[in-house]
């Protein structure tokens, strides 16, 4: 059973009470009873907790404390962060904030165990004693509400702050705890799309639909997956397959062995499940990095110039060189890489070795020379952070990813926006909406920004005609 406090009340009094907290239901009358050991058994030694009276009037009010309630009969506590509040009058949103007076604070609150919450010595806000019973739902309280004697109350009196009686239909006790990381936060980091299932099937569509600037003449666009072993990579093709067979495949061999289990570069097609027909797009999955078996610079040109045959397989040991067999002696546009993903997983950024980063700068010098657009895609993110294992939806709003996707930016020298956390599919049966939508999202930007790169290709062969024009004229 949920609390009647609602969204707009919780923002108001944290902007009082300061700082990102949640709100946790611990005490409610009409459930538990109004008695003072039901109370003292639910909401001792909460910490921080807010005591809200709703009455018949519509008229919303309580008190703040930042201490412990105890049953230990110590009587008053010091508490220089109390006060007392209202929220709404009559119906109406009347947010006011009656402080503790500082020469008061030591009479904040008074914990006994044969009274409820009680606020300020003499007493400012004292709901009840013992134990009350309602008569039609509405528990008449057996306290007392004379205010000002430990609060700044101004203007306010017991009328204009409760109707001047202490009949209430609820009273509850929230407990008010910071956040942590994995909390969720109101509004996203970054702004997204809704998560829904129209949206899932228009970024499907609009997959389906993508082709490369028409005027290049090249039918597909090919995307490089390049990372440590166990990142993800294959599992992340794996992902962008299965949304669109309509069911969890596992076409690239994926898991986790001491060696990389992708040895093959492979440009893998992703194919429409009703139709059948190959989307315009590759997802080339490569070799995975590892300490002490780099991928070296020469060899990293060869392969985004497009020189590396089909299902090369790849050998530490000889590197891709023109003698390679089927090594592509003068490769086009649509044998060129377009767009690479670093793969990375994001519950192991924080043990990243400094070897492997620096690996991975010295193979963005290449990528940068020839204006290749770089994204990182941060997977396992449900590793990172629990509520994400059940609902990928919250991505966007989960300060814990926020914080590795900054990190990650930094370390490996990209804008914060070109680092996409995602989810693979590793061990579901099923599709699932929410991780098709972060999935669909990361294919949509990196194709946005291999779309860039193929239009200042076609920049650039306009300015050499106009070029080649000129000198003719
Ligand atoms: N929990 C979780 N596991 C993942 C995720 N992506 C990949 N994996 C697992 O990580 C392991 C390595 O993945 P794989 O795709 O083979 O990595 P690759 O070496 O980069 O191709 C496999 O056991 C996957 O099931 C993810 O997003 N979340
Ligand atoms: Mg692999």
């Amino acid at each position: 059973m949920s609390g009647m406090l609602q969204q707009e009340d919780k923002d108001q009094l944290l902007k009082w009470i300061g700082g990102r907290r949640k709100f946790a239901l611990l005490y409610k009358i009409s459930r538990d009873g109004c008695s003072a050991p039901i109370f003292h058994s639910k909401c001792d030694n909460k910490g921080m907790t807010v005591t809200v009276l709703y009455n018949n009037n519509d008229t919303v009010y309580g008190g703040f404390t930042a201490q412990n309630w105890t049953n230990a009969n110590n009587g008053y506590v010091l508490d220089p962060k109390a006060f007392l509040f209202q929220l709404k009058q009559n119906g109406n949103w009347s947010p006011k904030q009656f402080l503790v007076k500082p020469k008061k604070n030591a009479d904040a609150i008074y914990c006994h165990s044969k009274y409820g919450p009680v606020f300020g010595n003499g007493y400012d806000l004292y709901t009840f004693k013992g134990r009350v019973i309602a008569s039609n739902g509405v528990f008449n309280l057996n306290g007392d509400c004379s205010l000002s004697c430990t609060y700044e109350m101004k203007d306010t009196d017991f009328d204009s702050f409760a109707n001047g009686n202490l009949s209430v239909k609820e009273l509850e006790v929230y407990q008010v705890d910071e956040c942590d990381m994995n909390d969720p936060l109101d509004v996203p980091w970054r702004k997204t799309l809704e998560f829904t299932t129209k949206i899932m099937r228009e970024l499907k569509e609009e997959l389906v639909l993508y082709t490369p600037p028409k005027q290049l003449k090249i039918r597909q666009t090919k995307i490089l997956l390049i990372g440590q072993i166990g990142a993800g990579k294959s599992s992340f093709f794996n992902t962008v397959n299965s949304i669109f067979r309509g069911y969890v495949t596992s076409q690239a061999c994926s898991g986790t062995a001491e060696h990389s289990l992708t040895t093959q570069f492979r440009a893998y097609q992703v194919r429409n499940g009703p139709s059948g027909e190959t989307l315009n797009f590759r997802l080339c999955d490569s070799r995975g990095l590892e300490d002490d078996q780099s991928i070296e610079s020469q060899e990293m040109c060869y392969i985004i110039d497009g020189h590396i045959p089909e299902k090369y397989t790849f050998n530490p040991s000889v590197p891709l060189n023109p003698d390679t067999p089927g090594f592509l002696k003068a490769p086009k546009l649509k044998d060129q890489i377009h767009c690479v993903a670093f793969v990375l997983d994001a519950s192991t950024v924080d043990v990243l070795s400094e070897k492997m980063l620096k690996q991975m700068r010295k193979l963005q010098d290449p990528m940068n020379q020839r204006g290749i657009p770089q994204v990182v895609l941060l997977t396992k993110i449900d590793k990172v952070c629990e509520p994400l294992q059940h609902d990928v939806g919250l991505t966007y709003y989960v300060p814990a990813i926020q914080e590795h996707v900054d990190r990650v930016a930094a370390m490996i020298g990209l804008p914060r926006s070109h680092v996409i956390p995602i989810k693979n599919y590793e061990s579901e049966r099923e599709l699932d909406t929410n991780v098709n939508i972060l999935t669909l999202l990361a294919m949509q930007q990196i194709l946005h920004f291999a779309d860039d790169f193929l239009f200042n290709y076609l920049d650039d062969l306009d300015t050499e005609m106009l070029g080649k024009l000129s000198i003719v004229d």
